[in-house]
């Protein structure tokens, strides 16, 4: 790559504070301030304000960015090879599946392994990090940006010759689209990083969240943002509060990973919350490394987002909206959420796995793996009034309004979102059927219920 980037610093304050190219090549920066436990401003503007339209506010980042590209005249960013060596390490160093990599590898005939590894870099820059991924071992990037001719200067980066978006080849692929617009099949990632991107999403939250569903359990979720060396007061205060984004998902901070550089625990954490799971526990302080101008938090997907004490219910099925989750393929036990309230408390909304049963039915009194919605179904407008909803994954040859059910829950999913539709509502939930079942197939799983009353030798 001949030309350059150089991007002006007006330019990079346009773009939500971030400092590209805000600072000359070698400067040492002040000392980054850790997000604080202020609100997140941007993402409560973001969320609160319905008129926010995405596709102009994508526009506007895409010309932003394009226009720094074509006006460019130096071919750098601030600590840009530290940065995405550093970036390339919080994604990838001892991950659970990069080692389970080099195992098929020296097992296999030919020194191989047929496995995939797959990074999403949401910020596509100068293609840096994308490449420092592919150097630690992903076999697959896929690199979103909003501005095509930052696409083009990174993929220069790899002569060329790996930007298609299509097929299955290893390498870098690169993508104009939003992280909230990419399709499961282009996943399931093992690595997530925004890059200096997070806080210039139209809704940085559902971005994080869209992002966390298309990972595997056990993948890492990387947020970078660049620290402009003037850094102000007033910027500090609107910084992005990460761990409040992180605080509904199901992600744990790598506190116990020191391998993952320079970083500290957050001293102002004051949250006072204590949901149950073992997930949550780790929102309380995410590690935050200030190296490379940036502060960059590091969190990871649980392998199993296994609940610390399972929660158990037992309750009168009743009759539900009657819309017919039938319809969608998957019918739903509503239980009487007045007999379950007790516990319901410190459940946060979402979606679930367990075990349930009809302890009164002789021939389906035995255990079988269910999914279980406790929310407000945001996706209809049928009222803001929380259900527990319960799929089982068995045939029951009937309806059961009006007999006893009894669930365990055992983990959790994901949080409850809102879908443009039916249709992606209907394919998420077939997703979260299929973690559901990998996870309870766990025989730690079968512990944590009655065993004696025995399970249900196949589902459905
Ligand atoms: P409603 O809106 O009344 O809850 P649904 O369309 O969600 O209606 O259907 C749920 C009903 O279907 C349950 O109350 C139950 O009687 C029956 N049912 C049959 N098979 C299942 C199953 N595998 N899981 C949950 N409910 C089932
Ligand atoms: N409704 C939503 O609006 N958003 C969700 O994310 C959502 N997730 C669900 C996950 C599962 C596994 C199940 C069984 C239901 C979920 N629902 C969700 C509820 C769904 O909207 C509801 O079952 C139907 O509307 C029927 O009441
Ligand atoms: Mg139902």
């Amino acid at each position: 790559m001949s030309s350059a980037l150089a991007f002006p610093a007006t330019r990079a304050r346009a773009l939500g504070g971030s400092a590209l190219g805000a600072r000359p090549l070698g400067a040492r920066s002040k000392r980054p301030v850790i997000a604080s436990s202020r609100p997140a401003l941007r993402v409560a503007r973001a969320a609160t304000d319905a008129v926010v339209d995405k596709a102009a506010h994508n526009e506007e980042q895409a010309a932003l960015r394009d226009e720094m590209v074509s006006g460019c005249t130096e071919c750098t960013m601030p600590f840009e090879a530290e940065r995405a060596s550093a970036l390339a390490n919080a994604a990838l160093a001892d991950h659970s599946r990069a080692s389970a990599i080099a195992r098929d590898a020296d097992e296999s005939d030919d020194g191989t392994s047929k496995m995939s590894l797959r990074a999403l870099v949401v910020g596509a820059e100068t293609g840096k990090l994308a490449r420092a991924l592919l150097q630690k071992g992903a076999t697959h990037v896929l690199v979103l940006d909003h501005s095509r001719l930052m696409l083009d200067r990174a993929a220069e980066q790899f002569d060329g010759t790996s930007s298609s978006t299509m097929g299955n080849d290893s390498g870098a692929r690169f993508l104009r689209a939003d992280v909230c617009d990419v399709p499961a099949y282009q996943g399931p990632f093992d690595a997530v990083v925004f890059n200096d991107s997070l806080a210039t999403q139209a809704d940085p939250a559902e971005a994080l969240r869209r992002a966390v569903l298309l990972t595997r359990p056990g993948a890492r979720v990387v947020v970078s943002e660049r620290e402009s060396v003037e850094a102000d007061e007033a910027e500090s205060s609107t910084r992005l509060d990460v761990d409040a984004l992180v605080a509904d998902l199901p992600l744990q901070s790598t506190l116990d990973s020191p391998r993952l550089g320079k970083t500290m625990r957050r001293s102002d954490d004051d949250r006072g919350d204590s949901p149950r799971d073992e997930s949550s526990d780790v929102h309380e302080s995410s590690f935050v490394d200030l190296s490379c101008g940036s502060v960059t938090h590091t969190y990871e997907v649980p392998p199993l987002f296994k609940l610390r004490d399972a929660v158990a219910m037992s309750a009168p099925v009743v009759e539900g909206f009657g819309r017919g989750s039938r319809l969608m393929g998957v019918p739903t036990a509503n239980l009487d959420v007045d007999v379950v309230a007790e516990a319901l408390e410190g459940m946060r909304r979402g979606v679930y796995f367990g075990f349930a049963r009809l302890p009164e039915d002789g021939k389906h009194g035995k255990w079988c793996k269910c999914v279980v919605n406790v929310g407000a179904r945001p996706t209809f407008a049928d009222g803001e009034g929380v259900t527990v909803e319960v799929h089982a994954l068995r045939d029951f040859g009937r309806d059961f309004y009006g007999e006893r059910m009894d669930v365990v829950v055992l983990g959790f999913l994901r949080p409850e979102m809102r879908f443009d539709g039916l249709q992606a509502l209907v394919a998420r939930i077939m997703a979260d059927i299929g973690l559901a079942r990998g996870a309870l197939d766990d025989r730690a799983c079968r512990e944590r219920v009655d065993e004696s009353v025995g399970f249900q030798a196949s589902d459905e």
